[in-house]
């Protein structure tokens, strides 16, 4: 993927919101953020929660779709409720990320996140696991769009090489 923002899709739109719980939940969503940039895919970034700003959440969530996004990425950790807040507000597809903090280290964030009831959805990715919540998101608008598609498939095969690589090395 070194071609980088040079592959940017639908230029100057973000088409991918992600939303965490706090500022610090931002060390682990930076890397959903460096695989969409990598990836060419315009985001929005905000900061906001389920328990603390409740309207802002379903605000943000209701208006998603108008403003042109396309796929949600949901971080929060503890009794993380934002992405299934998020999931209940809008019919866009919802990616949870469950953040490890806490006395519980993430698997409190994984059930809550995780375990949604019927008809709301939340699609979670493993605990931290932030840039599989990007790969995710970014497969489902591979359906629309080709250069994504050509995006993920260019990675795979640097992946596929790099391993190949190593192996052949370590044969030597
Ligand atoms: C959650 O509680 C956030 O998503 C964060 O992971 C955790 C701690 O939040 P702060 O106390 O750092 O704001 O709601």
């Amino acid at each position: 993927m070194d071609e980088g923002l040079e592959r940017t899709v639908a230029a100057n739109k973000a088409v991918i919101g992600i939303v965490m719980g706090s500022a610090s939940d931002m060390s682990v969503m930076s890397k959903a953020t460096e695989v969409l940039i990598d990836l060419g895919i315009r985001y929005e970034l905000k900061v906001s929660s389920a328990h603390r700003l409740p309207e802002l959440t379903a605000e943000y969530a209701k208006t998603a779709r108008d403003r042109g996004i396309e796929v949600i990425i949901a971080g929060a950790g503890m009794a993380a409720h934002l992405a299934g807040a998020i999931a209940a507000n809008t019919t866009l597809p919802v990616v949870g990320v469950p953040i490890k903090s806490g006395e519980l280290n993430g698997i409190d964030a994984l059930l809550s996140t995780v375990q949604m009831p019927s008809g709301i959805p939340v699609a979670t990715v493993a605990i931290n696991g932030a840039a599989n919540g990007a790969f995710l998101a970014a497969s489902i608008l591979s359906i629309k769009y080709p250069e994504i598609k050509e995006g993920l498939d260019a990675y795979r095969l640097k992946t596929k090489n790099i391993l190949l690589e190593k192996s052949e090395e370590m044969e030597k």
